[in-house]
């Protein structure tokens, strides 16, 4: 595999790229870094090195349907493409620039529906670090609008800190609690906004492990609990029944140092929420019901 391809999933398995938009961008041109370094005439090693490479770096984070998706839509482009190797070269650098205006149009276009729930005066939680669910608030804060935002620091990896700062950063009202506080501040909310790692024929939501109780506590309260999540986060295979794989990570992340032989550390990444918990969707084609998400998927 070409090293630069490789150095962007060892970034991706060590957390280095984060979120499930970061991370597919990053995986569409690791791709592209691997059709760009080969050096053959065939067209079948060619073809065969692109799934071997894709299979990689679908393997550095197991729950991200939207990586996935993209490199299933670069690949199938390029098979389906009877040209030289040259041309299918040209092909997957065309791609690869398409994707990343496709996601940028998307994005614009997701945050610009998610802005208008934010409302002068409200209060707001979000869980980890969601780059969709910062430019909702970033976006309503550019329009005007004067909100607070309470962000969970999301352990065991603390990408919540990341959000608090960035919103902070950005001037707006933003106050960072310990993760196991969220019941005391959900209840204080107007709503919750977390993004999402994948989204299931159901209508369920896999996202940043902690996301389910707090939407929990959001139905407990009567507050609306969203999920920003661009159309590509959908896991079509799970219209065919596959449970999508929650990610198991490092316990090294939780625990350091000698242990007791009889302790076990489990170091789940997500946690999957029910779609009857959540009010709806914020995609780039509108504000949707959880269970209308699979008639707007490809
Ligand atoms: C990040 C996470 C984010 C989603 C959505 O998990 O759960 O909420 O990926 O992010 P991790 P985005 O840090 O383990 O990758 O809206 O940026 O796609």
């Amino acid at each position: 595999m070409d090293k630069g391809a490789q150095r962007i999933v060892r970034d991706i398995k060590s957390l280095k790229i984060q979120g499930a938009r970061n991370i597919a961008r990053a995986a569409v041109g690791a791709l592209a870094l691997e059709s760009t370094s080969y050096k053959g005439t065939s067209r079948n090693t060619y073809i065969s090195n692109l799934l071997v490479a894709a299979d990689n770096i679908a393997g550095a984070r197991p729950t991200e349907p939207m990586l996935r998706n993209y490199l299933r839509y670069m690949l199938s482009r390029v098979m389906g493409h009877d040209g030289s190797i040259k041309e299918l070269k040209d092909e997957v650098k065309k791609l690869e620039q398409g994707i990343y205006i496709e996601m940028e149009l998307s994005k614009k276009m997701l945050t610009d529906y998610g802005s208008q729930l934010i409302k002068n005066g409200g209060v707001y939680y979000t869980h980890c670090h969601s780059s969709t669910v910062t430019g909702i608030f970033k976006e309503a804060y550019d329009d005007g609008k004067d909100f607070k935002v309470f962000a969970s620091e999301t352990r065991p990896r603390f990408q919540g800190l990341k959000t608090a700062k960035s919103l902070a950063e950005h001037g707006i009202n933003t106050t960072l609690i310990v993760d196991s506080a969220a019941h005391l501040y959900v209840r204080k909310c107007d709503s919750v906004f977390v993004g999402a790692d994948a989204v299931t024929a159901s209508g369920d939501l896999v996202n940043k492990i902690g996301t389910c109780a707090i939407a929990q506590f959001a139905e407990q309260f009567h507050i609306p609990f969203y999920s920003a999540a661009e159309l590509y986060k959908f896991d079509h295979l799970t219209k065919w029944g596959l449970l999508e794989p929650i990610e198991m990570r490092d316990p090294a992340e939780i625990y350091k140092g000698p242990k007791p032989k009889a302790l076990t550390i489990e170091n789940p990444a997500f946690d999957q929420t029910p779609a009857s918990l959540i009010k709806a969707y914020i995609t780039e084609r509108g504000i949707i019901p959880p269970q209308s998400i699979m008639l707007l998927t490809k």
